[in-house]
């Protein structure tokens, strides 16, 4: 009860603030991207990772406000970068379920790229692997209504849910991130297939791959070697503040 209710205020006392981790292009090794994840500076309980507050934002309703303030705060941050003159990179933002659902969506995404004035090529969404498997048809016309306002979407934690081949081939989704479990498993031979099979199927789909928890040389180079395209992940960088973000782009 006392988290709910720290929830509820947290927005309008500015505890929350977002954290980008970024993403490399595997050859060339710049920074392409970032994903963006919120963090809750709560006044007693101190730090609260997202998987301690994000379902109950979820079962509360919390999420949409939530949810449209990351949104926004991303939008805003990438856009504030680029006129600086720093490099442009894609910055990725992570959908709930009931967001995603949320009949408000779309004019809040629409809101977000309008008031940051920032091009939707710079914008990614990424929605969960059980999200793209519920109610296909409804899920194929959102993400199509998303990709054809210019904005990447991306699918979370690949492998981790029920996978549908079928689905994917529909929604001809524009990335596919395969979860940090499997990049865990890529030193043994059922690993190292398993993670070369799903790069191949996603690039025979049309997909770009990003590998998540990429943490050895090992690690790296084998998925080099497979030709995924992007990287994130500790072996690089952890989430940044933004400013240290912002110091890593300069450097670039
Ligand atoms: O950064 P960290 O490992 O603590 O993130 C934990 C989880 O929280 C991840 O699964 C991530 O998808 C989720 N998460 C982080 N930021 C957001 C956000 O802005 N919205 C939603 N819905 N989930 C987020
Ligand atoms: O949205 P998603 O569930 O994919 O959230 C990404 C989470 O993965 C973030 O919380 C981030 O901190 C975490 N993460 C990113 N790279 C690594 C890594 O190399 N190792 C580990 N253990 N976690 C990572
Ligand atoms: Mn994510
Ligand atoms: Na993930």
């Amino acid at each position: 009860l006392t988290m709910q209710n720290g929830l509820r205020r947290a927005l309008e006392n500015d505890e929350f603030y977002l954290c980008y981790q970024p993403q490399l292009d595997a050859k060339t090794r710049r920074v392409i991207g970032a994903e963006a994840l919120i963090r809750w500076q709560h006044p007693q309980l101190g730090l609260i990772s997202p998987n301690d507050f994000i379902p109950l934002a979820e079962s509360t309703g919390l999420i949409i406000p939530i949810g449209e303030w990351a949104l926004r705060i991303a939008c805003e941050q990438n856009k504030r970068w680029q006129n600086e003159g720093l490099p442009p990179i894609r910055v990725a933002v992570n959908l709930s379920v009931r967001q995603f659902y949320h009949q408000g969506l779309l004019s809040s995404i629409n809101a977000a790229l309008q008031q940051s004035h920032l091009d939707p090529r710079w914008l990614e969404l990424e929605i969960t692997e059980t999200l793209a498997m519920t109610s296909a048809d409804k899920t194929l016309k959102k993400i199509q209504a998303l990709q054809d306002l210019g904005i990447s979407m991306a699918i979370d934690d690949f492998g981790t849910g029920y996978s549908s081949l079928n689905y994917l081939k529909q929604f001809s989704l524009d990335i596919l991130k395969i979860d940090k479990s499997f990049i865990g498993d890529i030193h043994s031979t059922s690993g190292k297939a398993l993670i070369s099979t799903i790069i191949n199927m996603a690039h025979s789909l049309g997909m770009h791959v990003t590998a998540e928890g990429v943490e050895t040389l090992e690690q790296l180079e084998e998925l080099e070697t497979m030709a995924c395209e992007y990287i994130q992940g500790f072996i690089f960088y952890k989430p940044l503040l933004k400013e240290d973000m912002q110091q890593l782009l300069i450097r670039e």
